[in-house]
């Protein structure tokens, strides 16, 4: 069974359908070729029944053994770790990516998001 869990919702509205930020970690985990497992919460009782996981009630989620996670940006990073693709080794290639998650998250973000957010 594959350590990795990406949880994420059983059911989103149209507009942000193919747009929920668990694809980011599935990418990431597909790009390197890492196994997963997805979990799904169910989207009603979210605000409530997730809080125990992640403080907004939002996802992604990530479990990784004992280790729980939530925001995506660290949790890509530790996915990242994994895997030399996703994350050179060496100090140059290390700092341009998290550079580069820091820019998607604090730059790109805010200004590729849907209205009203998601
Ligand atoms: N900064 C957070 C944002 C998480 C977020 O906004 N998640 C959305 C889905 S993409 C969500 O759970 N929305 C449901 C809600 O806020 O009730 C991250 O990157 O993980």
């Amino acid at each position: 069974m594959a350590e990795l869990t990406i949880w994420t919702l059983d059911w989103v509205p149209q507009g942000p359908r193919g747009f929920v930020r668990d694809l980011r970690l599935r990418w990431a985990c597909e790009e390197a070729g890492l196994p997963y497992a997805v979990q799904k919460i169910p989207f009603d009782d979210r605000e409530t029944n997730h809080l125990v996981r992640q403080p907004f009630g939002q996802v992604p989620f990530l479990s990784d053994g004992e280790l729980q996670l939530f925001e995506s940006g660290a949790c890509l990073l530790h996915i990242a770790q994994k895997d030399e693709k996703l994350m050179p080794r060496d100090p140059i290639g290390h700092a341009q990516t998290l550079q580069w998650v820091i820019a998607a998250l604090n730059s790109i973000e805010m200004v590729s998001v849907i209205p009203g957010g998601f």
